[in-house]
């Protein structure tokens, strides 16, 4: 049995796999968020550098995963199955991992860590988190607010720093599972110092290189603000941002010159301040980064770091069309054809989120069947996933876990398989009790 975690939530009743009296307490823990929302907020522009409409957003994220959490603390949690064998019933159940230990960004400062913590504390586990060292004070606001709603001190416990104690956290015989969400060159790390000791789950939520597909019938309107929104919003560093435009070339001139002008009257600046579009990227070494990779001119603004939001046309092999850059680049790519597109689109190592723009519901439909990745929107933007859905991505983007909706409890919780058989006599599986066939 795993070490006693506990439960998030007291209940008296049922087995240590979930806490029936839970949507009681994340619904405190949802409403102590809410409370919180304008100093939480502030705090991720301040320390994480998002312009505040996107720290609320973060912020807001993590109150309606407190709720979708408390739904499903109610809902079904196994299944039930007919045997084989007579007067016998099989069931399966949940269980807590044990501990887990959690390692997170810092560019969703407190949505991330209540993708991980909330099903996990629902699922029954205790936890250690080890958030990014560029945004301390957001998990620890976080965490403070999940125990001033009642849960219970201790479940989720925090350590700082960088490498060290998450290589700790990786190789500690009493952490059962390892949830991370950061770049492919960490998760590799992460993932083999796991196993050093191990084996153990290790779910890897990685990088992205997404793209837009824009076809020819498309409405560039909509593409237009799609692109500056995807690719500009949280000046690029969201694992979801539209990283590659992938374009028609009949449209490819005015679709490009439109975001190109639209880009130029992006407002840099001051993250907290409601006229700024665009905050600045996370460290000084990152936008020397993504200048070097890309061309784009860094500013200093007020001692922060800025990259002017960058429209670059590449073609198919170039460094922009294939690495990701986190950062507020888009790389233009011309395809001819909708099976052309989707060629550009698959030909990325990662496998995140991807867009497609058209007016033909066929075509629409064939790329969102065809495209290689985690998820795929139609005429909007690769950014803006919801909690209540499955979250993740295909080939280098993760090892095949989804977060965030019903699937996020997966890798915070074991499935346990349960045969009763009722007939009160032995009845032997496996053994083949029928006649041979009879031999012609
Ligand atoms: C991330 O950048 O790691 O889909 C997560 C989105 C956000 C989550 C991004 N809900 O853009």
């Amino acid at each position: 049995m795993p070490p006693s975690v506990g439960r998030p939530m007291r209940s008296e009743r049922g087995p240590a796999c979930r806490c029936p009296s839970a949507p009681n307490g994340f619904a405190a823990v949802g409403a102590v968020l809410a409370d919180r929302k304008a100093a939480l907020s502030m705090l991720v522009a301040r320390e994480a550098g998002k312009v505040l409409i996107e720290a609320g957003g973060d912020v807001q994220e993590a109150i309606d995963m407190a709720a979708f959490v408390a739904g499903q603390g109610r809902a079904a949690w196994g299944t039930v199955h007919p045997s084989e064998l007579a007067d016998t019933i099989a069931f399966t159940t949940r269980h807590p991992v044990g501990v887990v230990g959690m390692i997170t960004p810092w560019n969703f400062p407190v949505a991330i860590p209540s993708w991980k913590c909330f099903p996990a504390l629902l699922a029954g586990n205790a936890m250690v988190l080890k958030p990014s060292e560029h945004a301390p004070a957001c998990a620890d606001a976080f965490v403070a607010a999940c125990t001033d709603a009642g849960i219970p001190a201790g479940l989720i416990q925090v350590v700082h720093g960088r490498a060290e104690p998450a290589r700790a956290l990786c190789v500690h015989p009493g952490v059962r599972a390892v949830s991370f969400t950061g770049s492919v060159a960490t998760g590799r790390l992460v993932a083999a110092a796991a196993m050093e000791t191990g084996p153990r789950l290790v779910s890897l939520e990685l990088g992205g290189k997404n793209a837009m597909v824009v076809l020819e019938d498309a409405d560039l309107d909509l593409a237009v603000d799609g692109a500056l929104f995807g690719a500009f919003g949280t000046a690029g560093q969201r694992c979801t941002s539209t990283s590659r435009l992938v374009v028609h070339p009949a449209v490819a001139d005015e679709l490009v010159g439109r975001i190109e002008e639209r880009a130029r009257a992006l407002v840099l600046g001051d993250p907290t301040s409601p006229s700024t579009d665009v905050g600045p990227v996370i460290t000084r070494s990152a936008a020397d980064r993504i200048a070097a990779m890309s061309g784009a001119v860094t500013r200093d603004i007020d001692g922060g770091a800025y990259v002017e939001p960058t429209v670059v046309r590449v073609d198919r092999s170039h460094v922009l069309a294939r690495e990701e850059v986190f950062g507020p680049v888009l790389a233009v790519i011309e395809a001819t054809s909708l099976e052309d597109a989707v060629d550009v689109v698959n030909s990325a190592a990662y496998g995140l989120s991807a867009a497609v723009y058209t007016r033909d519901v066929n075509r629409a439909l064939r790329a969102v069947a065809a495209i290689d990745t985690g998820i795929v929107y139609v005429n909007a933007p690769t950014i803006g996933a919801e909690i209540h859905l499955p979250f993740g991505g295909t080939k280098h983007t993760g090892n095949g876990y989804r977060e965030a909706g019903m699937r996020g409890l997966e890798q915070f919780s074991e499935t346990k398989t349960v045969y009763v058989d009722y007939s009160g006599r032995l009845q032997r599986a496996q053994i083949d009790n029928r006649p041979p066939p009879p031999v012609s």
